[in-house]
């Protein structure tokens, strides 16, 4: 990160650099990590976790939406969802706007993540820190699922930032296995997958690790313009069918007239737009 007389505050990735105009407001350092908020011009206040984006107020809808709701709106009941990851609350927020959700679990490892989104970006949460149907954890995920019992959860996702630092157990073998197995049959889980760009093998990687887990397993693609390259992935898994691809009605109503990217439709296509090289990738 960059903090220059221009007020350019850029990610630095593999010889490319992704920025935004704006003030620095906060730059700390907690037990894990660096933790920088800034006032952008383009995209309002934004979050960056040692040097990278994580999130911006103005366009956190293009990850959150696409994380949560292909999931939450396939898996057979909502009665207890689990969000690794996500102290800045636009996961569980979109979450929640499920009325069928009952219980979510929240478990982050970063307090100071919370307390820092809570203060400056308090469009993220928004009232899901006084929601009674959540419960935040300030626990390390990796430790959560290994404990978590059996077949337990309907939803299951991950929302961690790259693999390096705090997140880099929420990409490997053990982890996933044990997210397969705190899951519902009829459950869904959910995680960010990385750039097919500019994360090329760890997204191949991951996805390929997932299809080897799960019963069934696909990425989706999108976007989120901080983000280097600013081609994103996503991935579901599922036990008892591809059940990813076939949202339920009634919660379709509950959510979409509000959502600014997801819809059926923009599922249905995103599902579709695997790039040939990365489909010459995956196994089969
Ligand atoms: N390269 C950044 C990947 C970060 C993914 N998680 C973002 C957290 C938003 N809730």
């Amino acid at each position: 990160m960059n903090k220059n007389t221009t007020n350019w505050i850029d990610e630095y990735h593999k010889g490319s650099r992704y920025g935004l105009e704006g003030q620095i407001l906060i730059d700390k350092r907690s037990r894990f990590q660096r933790i920088t908020i800034i006032d952008s011009k383009r995209y309002g206040k934004a979050l960056l976790l040692n040097g990278c984006w994580m999130t911006a107020e103005r366009q956190e809808k293009t990850y959150h939406e696409c994380l949560a709701h292909p999931a939450l709106c396939s898996a057979g009941d909502l009665k207890r969802v689990l969000i690794i990851g996500g102290g800045d609350g636009g996961t569980a927020r979109e979450c929640l706007r499920h009325s069928a959700l009952e219980y979510l679990d929240l478990v982050e490892i970063d307090e100071v993540v919370v307390e820092t989104s809570q203060k400056y970006l308090p469009t993220l949460g928004g009232s899901i820190w006084n929601d009674q149907r959540m419960n935040l954890a300030i626990e390390d995920g990796v430790s959560w699922v290994s404990k978590a019992k059996n077949d337990y959860y309907d939803v299951v996702i991950v929302d961690g930032s790259d693999p390096v630092g705090p997140a880099k157990g929420l990409f490997n073998k053990e982890f996933f296995e044990n997210c397969r197995r705190i899951l519902k049959t009829n459950g869904v889980f959910a995680t960010q997958s990385e750039s097919p760009e500019s994360f090329h093998e760890v997204h191949v990687e991951t996805v390929n690790l997932l299809k080897n887990i799960f019963e069934y397993a696909q990425p989706l693609y999108g976007w989120v313009p901080i983000y280097p390259s600013g081609w994103w992935s996503w991935t579901f898994g599922a036990i008892d069918s591809p059940r990813f691809h076939n949202p339920i009605n009634s919660r379709i109503q509950d959510i979409a007239s509000k959502c600014e990217i997801w819809s059926p439709r923009w599922q249905k296509g995103a599902f579709e737009a695997i790039p040939a090289c990365i489909e010459r990738e995956l196994e089969k």
